[in-house]
């Protein structure tokens, strides 16, 4: 069916134009005539969100979809979700939602049989569940916790204390910390963290303000934040990040400087033992890397030889050993050599010898226990296809948990005690979810062949037994940058896509993330950016050619770097998709560097200050490439999401993005589709988003979809 004839066109707000504003790029006269919408204080700015809400809010919530969907969206997400447990001191932790709540609760037992008891609960901070917990730390003997709190999901945390054995608030408070470590000493005196120098006017998360110039303190417990010890500033360098670690031994305090968001950085270091004063001041760095050319992963040390995971002539990683006390690259020691296909992902030392090691084999998980001493191979763990989304063990610990998720799998976590050699690990906890019966759907992994030639791997999920004719509708869902890799993960808003809406649910694991290592990442950079569009694209025309969809019934999915991928794609390739939703999207690409953290994104993307870098980003900025589609197509239907307090994509971006969309191709007598955008309060970019904010999101991005594609909930 034609779903384009199906919906009117839309009256969206008249929004003013100034014609004035145009920038100038090497040359190049660039109109910004919503740059207005920059202030999100402004009364017009206020305004033009309020008649953008005003209009979208009942389009979604007559729908009739919206309800059945969220319905079914809260009884089937309603099942209990554990993390892993974790040992700190003599007692054990873990975190539970007992399936609805706003947030997790952290939970304490004096051991694994024990009964559990509260040790903090999010949800008691606010009413709606808008305060999170974001990081914590304890100290070496557990006695001490460290926690922060972010308020309506914005990246600025507020440092607490608590003592564990009595849950007592301590008074001390840190704040202006963002982008931020948090470690103990092992005497447990005191904390480093990281935070920003004081700023002219708010800083609540609304707020546009750059972040430079942020410098590692060390807090001692129990005194006033003004005490607290600058121990490492870069005046000359106001991009540099330097978070601090202290060493598995408690003797070294490790610094780990990068100036963006690649997988690069200086390693600093510095013997604390050797500090007569102890820490009062700048700590005197001995600079083991003193250059951006790799990174460089802490994993654990043996007196003076440090293991490190690096991708120094490895693209897809590997484990050195460095002796500190002759650090010369040609003495450097090949402890795991690079794996010639699987990306070496994480690394964590245990029961002292052992190293539990996370590869990433063609997009899936595999964990493996190797020799501390010399690297080899112990076991490989035994795992099903999917992700490992959990972790717990430290080195002075004789046990591990891991947790397991699929894309029809909610969680197992298995437990496994290193003392006992023959013991394989075992089921701790497995969680199902009632109502909803994975067998009766499947996944698929496809390769596909994208415009370079390039392999790229997607995962297909769906009910068993369908016929691929076509008429199904999908979900595409890609990310496409920053080294991070899609690995398969559980999403109860997805399957009830497939479930109740008749859907196919696709993942396309694009070139820019990591699934193959750096080269991956890379490949998907700078000037060659377009190969993750490319990429996505493809994934749809390949589900077209395998008769998984239609064009006009495939719907893309992207959130930040992907709401940028999603709002490229439908400037690119309108006639390609049947709908659009960008959530909290990099839509200004000349301009995104200019806020909070995106100076940081320059990685990936480059810079419009630079001249070469300015053409490539000009060329696919999805602010500067929409333009009404050629002979007789239109835009998909399109909804982008944001919120007030999301300071890592400001909302800029996607307001100046709709206003250009609404006012070029909305008043196009062939639109029929709708653009719209949802700019949601107190909610930011995602993380800790509370669950009642969740359900509204999703319910909000599949009733859209169920409407604009013209779907019927299936019973
Ligand atoms: C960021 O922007 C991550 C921001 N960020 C951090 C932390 N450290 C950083 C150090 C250097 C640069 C950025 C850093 O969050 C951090 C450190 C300790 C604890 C917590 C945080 N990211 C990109 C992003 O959000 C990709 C993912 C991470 N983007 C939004 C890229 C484009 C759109």
């Amino acid at each position: 069916m034609d779903n384009m004839k199906q919906t009117p066109t839309f009256r969206y707000p008249e929004t003013f134009r100034d014609e004035s504003a145009v920038d100038d790029y090497h040359g190049v006269k660039v109109a910004d005539p919503y740059r207005w919408l920059e202030d999100p204080d402004s009364d017009k700015t206020k305004a033009f969100v309020e008649a953008q809400n005003n209009l979208t809010m009942p389009f979604l919530e007559q729908c009739p979809v919206r309800k059945l969907f969220k319905d079914r969206m809260t009884e089937l997400y309603d099942y209990p979700k554990y993390s892993c447990h974790f040992k700190k001191g003599k007692r054990y932790f873990y975190f539970y939602n007992s399936g609805l709540q706003n947030q997790r609760v952290m939970y304490v037992q004096d051991s694994l049989d024990d009964e559990p008891r509260v040790f903090l609960d999010p949800n008691t901070f606010s009413e709606d569940g808008t305060v999170a917990l974001r990081g914590y730390a304890f100290t070496e003997d557990g006695e001490y916790f460290a926690y922060g709190l972010s308020n309506s999901g914005s990246d600025w945390v507020t440092i607490k204390f608590l003592k564990v054995c009595n849950q007592e608030e301590l008074p001390d408070v840190l704040e202006r910390v963002k982008f931020s470590c948090m470690s103990w000493t092992h005497d447990g005196v005191g904390m480093f963290y990281n935070r920003y120098p004081q700023q002219e006017g708010k800083s609540d998360g609304t707020e546009t303000s750059t972040n430079l110039h942020q410098k590692l303190y060390y807090h001692v417990l129990g005194t006033d934040q003004s005490k607290d010890v600058l121990c490492a500033e870069f005046p000359d360098n106001p991009k540099w990040m330097g978070g601090a670690t202290v060493s598995d031994d408690g003797r070294y305090a490790l610094l780990s400087i990068s100036e963006g968001c690649d997988p690069v950085n200086r390693l600093w270091y510095c013997d604390l033992h050797k500090q007569p004063n102890g820490i009062n001041g700048i700590l005197p760095w001995e600079k083991l890397i003193d250059n951006f050319d790799a990174e460089y992963d802490y994993i654990t040390n043996e007196g003076t030889v440090f293991t490190f995971k690096t991708n120094r002539n490895a693209p897809k990683y590997k484990l050195i050993n460095i002796d500190f006390s002759d650090p010369v690259e040609s003495r450097w020691k090949e402890l795991v050599p690079e794996h010639e296909k699987d990306v070496l992902e994480w690394v964590a030392c245990v029961h002292s010898k052992f190293l539990v090691v996370c590869y990433l084999h063609d997009v899936k998980n595999v964990l493996q226990l190797h020799d501390l001493a010399t690297g080899r191979l112990i076991k490989t763990l035994p795992l099903d296809v999917g992700s490992i989304v959990g972790y717990s063990g430290q080195k002075k610990d004789s046990e591990i948990f891991y947790q397991f998720t699929s894309f029809l799998s909610p969680g197992i976590i298995y437990h496994y005690d290193l003392t006992k050699g023959t013991e394989e690990p075992k089921v701790f906890r497995e969680v199902t979810v009632k109502g909803f019966d994975p067998s009766d759907y499947q996944t698929v992994q496809e390769f596909y062949t994208s415009k370079d030639g390039t392999q790229i791997p997607m995962f297909i999920i769906h009910k068993k037994g369908i016929i691929l004719d076509g008429s199904h509708p999908a979900f595409l869902y890609g990310y496409g940058g920053f080294n991070i890799s899609i690995t398969p993960s559980y999403s109860v808003s997805r399957l009830i896509f497939v479930r109740h809406l008749g859907g196919i649910l696709t993942i396309a694991n694009i070139r820019g993330g990591g699934e193959y290592g750096e080269t991956w990442h890379k490949a998907g950079c700078l000037g060659k950016k377009q190969n993750c569009f490319d990429d996505f694209q493809y994934a749809a025309e390949f589900l077209i050619k395998k008769g998984y969809s239609s064009s006009q019934n495939i719907t893309i999915n992207g959130g930040s770097n992907g709401g940028l991928l999603v709002a490229a794609c439908a400037n690119q390739r309108p006639d390609l998709f049947g709908c659009a939703i960008a959530q909290v999207g990099v839509m200004d690409m000349l301009k995104f560097h200019k806020f909070t953290i995106g100076h940081a994104w320059t990685t990936d993307y480059g810079c419009s200050d630079k001249k070469e870098q300015f053409e490539w980003l000009y060329k696919y900025s999805p602010l500067h490439n929409i333009k009404v589609p050629d002979d007789g197509k239109q835009y998909p239907s399109t909804l982008l999401l944001t919120a007030d307090h999301d300071d890592r994509v400001v909302p800029l971006h996607s307001l100046k993005f709709i206003a250009t969309l609404q006012q070029v191709v909305g008043q196009s007598p062939k639109q029929h589709n709708p653009l719209f955008i949802h700019v949601d309060t107190k909610a930011g970019h995602g993380a800790g988003k509370p669950t009642t904010k969740v359900i509204e999101e999703v319910s909000d991005m599949f009733a859209f979809i169920a409407q604009c594609l013209n779907l019927s909930w299936i019973e």
